[in-house]
Parts: structure tokens; sequence; C-alpha cells
């Protein structure tokens, strides 16, 4: 381990010679301190905990490989502080943030919502993201809204927001929990659940792909989705939120909204500040 890591350190001065010299200056034994500002697990390279059916937000291509909004986004902001080895894996949503807080990765990145709770075990940059959770049925469900969702079986994701949610305020809903997204939907359309709570923009995917509806869209914008770290890296934390908003002022955001969320109302307060008006509340905001 420690022999696999100072290769890769000299692997990282080679690579990134110029930006560690103007940083910290690149002794070439790949001992010296602040080689390793971030503390990552492999220097020069970031780990990220993501899943692979969260799609358009995050999930893996025809190819395997990962794409999305919170993938393209992660990516470029890791650019913008050095690091363009950015390494996504996946996992069950629920093992996102114990993989992140027990340092088997840098970063979780999954449209994960900022609450107290979760900030108990990791970090979380500034959101990036405020949007709706939304009760998928398919056409023609008796589940039509949140009222009627009583005496029905609901699945959920665990560990998610949806799932929290669900137990709070949907107690006469039989709540069954899967691991990931695909396994649920498969369960709703072989009956074995009558709905599915999940991510708004997620629940738009299915439903284009099998013509499933929304029964109710929730706010959520007490809870935008940032990207975990582990708690006290408080470098890295800071320098990503720097890169965020860079990449928020440049317009970068946008453009991947644009391109990840098409036709859903365009929020403003990640957008660069000479287009925001200061008129719209979060209510019209997606994503
Ligand atoms: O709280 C929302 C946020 O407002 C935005 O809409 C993106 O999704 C959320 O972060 C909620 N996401 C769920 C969660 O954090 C599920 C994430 C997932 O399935 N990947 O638990």
């Amino acid at each position: 381990m420690q022999k696999k890591m100072m290769t890769r350190l000299t692997g990282v001065c080679a690579v990134t010679a110029a930006a560690a010299l103007m940083m910290t200056g690149c002794s070439g034994s790949g001992e010296a301190a602040g080689e390793n500002p971030y503390d990552l697990i492999d220097p020069g390279s970031i780990r990220v905990a993501s899943i692979g059916d969260a799609k358009p937000y995050t999930y893996t291509d025809a190819n395997g490989e990962f794409t999305g909004f919170d993938v393209e986004l992660f990516t470029d902001v890791a650019g913008r502080i050095g690091i363009d080895d950015v390494v996504f894996t996946g996992q069950d949503f629920a093992a996102i943030l114990p993989g992140v807080a027990n340092g088997q990765f840098d970063v979780g990145a999954a449209a994960i919502g900022i609450t107290d709770e979760r900030s108990q075990t990791v970090d979380f940059t500034d959101g990036y993201l405020a949007g709706y959770l939304t009760v998928l049925t398919p056409e023609g469900s008796e589940v039509e809204d949140v009222e009627s969702l009583s005496g029905h079986r609901l699945g959920v994701v665990q560990g998610t927001l949806q799932e929290a949610y669900a137990e709070k305020n949907f107690t006469d809903t039989d709540l069954v929990r899967f691991p990931d997204n695909n396994t649920a939907v498969s369960g709703m359309n072989s009956g074995s659940v009558d709905a599915h709570f999940l991510d708004y923009e997620a629940a738009k995917d299915y439903m284009e792909q099998y013509g499933h509806v929304s029964a109710a869209d929730i706010p959520s914008f007490d809870a935008p989705a940032g990207f975990a770290v582990a708690q006290g890296n408080d470098e890295f934390r800071e320098d990503l939120n720097e890169a965020l908003h860079a990449a928020m002022e440049d317009g970068t955001w946008k453009e991947l909204y644009q391109k990840w969320f098409p036709g859903s109302p365009m929020p403003e307060q990640y957008l660069p500040s000479d287009e925001q008006t200061g008129e719209s509340d979060e209510a019209g905001a997606e994503g």
C-alpha cells in the first residue's frame, strides 16, 4: 500500500508538475508535506461513490461509463481544482455515505440531499440542485395522489430521503424497501408494488421509458443536493466549493442543467449572478 502510494505520488508530480510546483513545490520524494493537501486515497485522483441507475443525475451508459448531470458537474469541478482523474464507482445508495465516512471513497455524488442527519457522518459542499421527490405510478393506477397512497404498496430506495419522508408522512402505506431504482421500477412493472418514490428527474426518465406518470411531486428544496466528503476535510471541501461556485458563475452549471434536464424550469439560485433577477423563489426550481 505504502509502495503503491509512493508510485502514485511520483506519477502525480509528473502529470501535474506545473500545478504542483505552483501550489506546493514538487520535491520528487513524494513525501513532502502538502503534496496531498486534500488527503485523497490516491493523490491526484478522486474516488467517487455514486449509483448507476439515477438517470439523468448519475447512471452508467451503454459502455458502462458513468455519466449524467452530477457526474459531469463533479468532473468539471474536480478539473478546476487540478484533478482530472475522477473515478466513479457504483454502490447501493445506502452504502455511499458510509463509504465516504470510512475513507473508502473521497466523495459521494448522487443527488444526495444535504440534511442535518447526514451531516452527522459526512460534510457536504454547498448545494447544487434543489427539486422534487416524485411518486411514480403506472398509468391508470389507483394511486393518483398522496391521499390515495393509503393502503397501497410504495417502493423506496433504502437510505433515501424518500424513505425517511414516507416513513414519517405516508403512515397508512406499506413501504417496500429496494436497493436501487431499477429493482423498484421492475417491481412496479410486475405489480409487486403500486408506486415508486424517487427523485423527480429520474422519475421523468422512467415516465419517458415506460409511460408511467407522476401521482405527486413533493418539494425537497430544504435539502439541496451536495457533494459529500469526509468530515473535517475542510481544505478539500472549501476548494470544491470555490470551484463549484465558479462553475455556476461562468454558466457551466446552466449549460449542464439544460443538457440533462431539458424542459425543466430553470432555477435562479445557481445561475451566473448577472442572470439572477431576484424575482423567482425556489418554487420554480427543479433539478
Ligand atoms: O433533496 C433532493 C434535492 O432537492 C434534489 O431534487 C436532488 O435530489 C434530492 O437531493 C433528493 N435525493 C434523494 C436523497 O438524497 C435520493 C438520491 C438518489 O436516489 N440518488 O436521498
